[in-house]
């Protein structure tokens, strides 16, 4: 059995939904902060950095023979810049208490990094697996932090951790919040909605970026591939894309006749995404594991603007 943390959050809510279809639907744990009564399978409320509730979730981790821990409740960059305090203490304490639970089961473990791990001085472009890593957000200092600590509890306790470098993730089930890619989201409800979208993020910003599907993909592919052939496990690098807010505008404009795009830049979001790379390299993750991407931009786009004509 898995048990999930964060699975209201953007890659929570659909990962739960994943991997019900995979393993079964009372397989799979969702916890959260708040509690998802219309979820037969969850438990909690837990939340992930209160000792109390930590104990209780150990208990029903123990009493459901939970095997696989996948710890997705963090803050995302630009609200970790807003409260680095918070963020330090939630995502760092989180992350502990998550692995502590999975070592206490000796389960398998899974937790997301981010190329917001890297910093101005790592190569921008077709940033290496393994490179210089000295990120300027709290946001990457907890991905460094947390990828050197899921490493230690592999080598110093024997838990099975595995981590993805995460890019952008663009999604229409459950919005991210506070992230710094998020314009590559709002854009197509406000496409779809609006016919127009004011983006924060100025033209020329190159970011990594990923359709959910190939995510979630990823995720899954990565806990069950043959460990003797994880030569990395914190954190692999994967991508789908990469592009600036001017080209999905036009992919948009392509697909969507009229829609607009202006800009407004924000300053906080826009040095975060600055200080990240333009494009990373997922080689590692190919030839490891066989890490493949089935979406690019018109294919993501085509998708998205039809599930959101539906949903909105
Ligand atoms: C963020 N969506 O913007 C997250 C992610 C690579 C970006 O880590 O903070």
């Amino acid at each position: 059995r898995i048990l999930i943390t964060g699975a209201l959050g953007q890659i929570g809510s659909e990962l739960t939904m994943k991997l019900r279809e995979t393993y079964g639907s009372d397989n799979v744990i969702a916890t959260d902060i708040k509690m998802n009564d219309s979820d037969a399978c969850s438990s909690g409320p837990f939340e992930i950095v209160n000792v109390t509730d930590v104990k209780n979730m150990v208990d029903v981790a123990k009493k459901y023979k939970v095997d696989t821990v996948m710890h997705l409740a963090a803050l995302l960059s630009a609200t970790a810049e807003a409260k680095p305090v918070f963020a330090w203490n939630l995502n760092m304490g989180g992350l502990m208490n998550a692995l502590e639970t999975a070592r206490e089961l000796n389960a398998q473990f899974f937790t997301p990094s981010s190329i917001g791990a890297f910093g101005p001085s790592t190569p921008k472009d077709d940033t290496p697996q393994d490179t210089i890593m000295r990120p300027t957000t709290m946001y990457g200092v907890n991905k460094v932090a947390g990828e050197l600590l899921s490493d230690y509890y592999f080598h110093k306790f024997g838990v099975d951790t595995r981590g993805l470098r995460f890019p952008g993730l663009i999604s229409y089930v459950a919005l991210p919040g506070g992230g710094t890619t998020d314009y590559a989201v709002e854009i197509y409800y406000e496409a779809v909605s609006k016919g127009k979208y004011t983006s924060y993020i100025d033209k020329g910003t190159y970011m990594d970026m990923m359709y959910m599907p190939d995510a979630l993909n990823a995720i899954v592919d990565l806990m069950e591939a043959d460990p003797v052939k994880l030569r990395h496990r914190n954190a692999f690098n994967v991508t789908a894309m990469s592009f600036a807010p001017e080209e999905i505008a036009a992919e948009i404009a392509k697909q969507l006749p009229g829609f607009e795009m202006t800009y407004e830049v924000d300053p906080v979001r826009q040095q975060i995404a600055d200080s990240w790379p333009n494009s990373i390299d997922a080689t590692a993750a190919k030839e490891e594991w066989g890490f493949k991407a089935e979406y690019d931009l018109a294919k993501m786009t085509k998708d998205m603007l039809e599930k959101l004509r539906h949903k909105l």
